[in-house]
């Protein structure tokens, strides 16, 4: 883990204050970059379903994972504990920062242009006059040199205090030349405000695999599609991977104890009020329950079968003792 003082922290905090981004060059390395780079690649092998833990699929182009912390062990130390991190969450969002989502993706070869300008919506409309704040730490697990991330630089501060949207070429126009385009190598960083413009540019020559930890206060109240998706909800964590001691402060970041008091479905993880696709999952579903269904027919057919041979091997000693034994056999 690459070492950092508290300049260093103050500085980037005053970059993602006037711009809405910061790039934390080389960022991940050595065998933190490995690990990851290789338990990303293990966790993308297959999708999640029923005994496997793998990959969800929400689009065509974007192959996702719901909780890193489950992955591998640096996505702590080194990704969403690193004291350079937590230190600009405290400073930037205040003193409840806390980790809520710690997801990645793999964006698969494209030349769609899927994925279009937008701030990010989560908080609700409620909340909006307490201009929330909201930051993600991306990582790229992939040299990047297409399909990067770009972000209108300072657009963040207009936005702040009202409700997030998409936006379209016409209105990100005149902003263009605004536009920071993050490319860089395996391991390269960023910061960004995510109430500022920003959008994963096309086409997308190469695979680019990435991870975003992002950071909010949990006390600001969510727009309802997030509550009824469970969205933020408090974030899965591997226990093997968490070190024996840790600190209060990270441990508060990492969200330990914030479902304790309230009601036990808003500390549930995962999306259990989401359907996507019912009839496609309850036909996969239907055909899981009919090979389990055949396997066991086929077990008590076994048995049946196993129960007749037995019989008829012990057929003819039966007969045996139920035929008398002639009168000459007598003498
Ligand atoms: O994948 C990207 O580069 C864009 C990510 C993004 O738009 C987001 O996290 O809101």
């Amino acid at each position: 883990m690459t070492a950092f003082t508290a300049a260093d922290a103050a500085s980037v905090t005053e970059t993602l204050d006037r711009d809405g981004i910061v790039v934390l060059p080389n960022f991940l390395h050595g065998e933190a970059l490995a690990s990851i780079q290789d338990s990303f690649t293990r966790a993308l092998a297959r999708p999640s379903f029923n005994t496997w833990s793998g990959y969800e699929m929400m689009e065509k182009w974007r192959i996702q994972l719901e909780n890193l912390l489950m992955i591998d062990p640096h996505c702590y130390s080194d990704c969403a504990l690193h004291p350079l991190i937590t230190e600009v969450m405290r400073r930037y969002i205040g003193p409840d920062a806390a980790l809520v989502e710690a997801r990645g993706w793999k964006t698969i070869r494209t030349t769609r242009n899927f994925h279009g300008w937008h701030g990010d919506a989560w908080f609700h409309p409620a909340a909006a006059a307490l201009r929330p704040r909201e930051v993600k730490l991306a990582i790229y697990l992939t040299d990047v040199t297409s399909g990067h991330f770009s972000y209108i630089a300072g657009s963040h501060h207009a936005n702040h205090g009202h409700m997030p949207k998409h936006w379209g070429p016409r209105d990100v126009a005149p902003m263009m030349h605004l536009a920071k385009d993050i490319k860089g190598p395996a391991g390269t960083a960023f910061l960004f405000d995510t109430a500022g413009v920003h959008r994963q540019t096309t086409p997308v020559l190469e695979p680019r695999d990435v991870m975003f930890f992002n950071f909010h206060d949990p006390a600001i109240p969510l727009q309802d599609v997030d509550v009824q998706n469970g969205r933020y909800q408090p974030i899965a964590l591997n226990a093997g991977f968490l070190p024996a001691e840790m600190s209060a402060a990270d441990a508060r970041i990492l969200g330990f104890g914030r479902a304790l008091g309230a009601p036990a479905h808003q500390g549930v993880i995962g999306r259990p009020s989401q359907v996507r696709y019912p009839v496609l999952h309850n036909t996969v579903a239907g055909m899981l329950a009919l090979r389990l269904e055949i396997q066991e027919l086929q077990r008590l057919a076994r048995e049946v079968r196993r129960a007749m041979l037995s019989r008829l091997r012990a057929l003819p000693a039966r007969l045996g003792r139920a035929v008398p034994a002639t009168p000459a056999a007598q003498h």
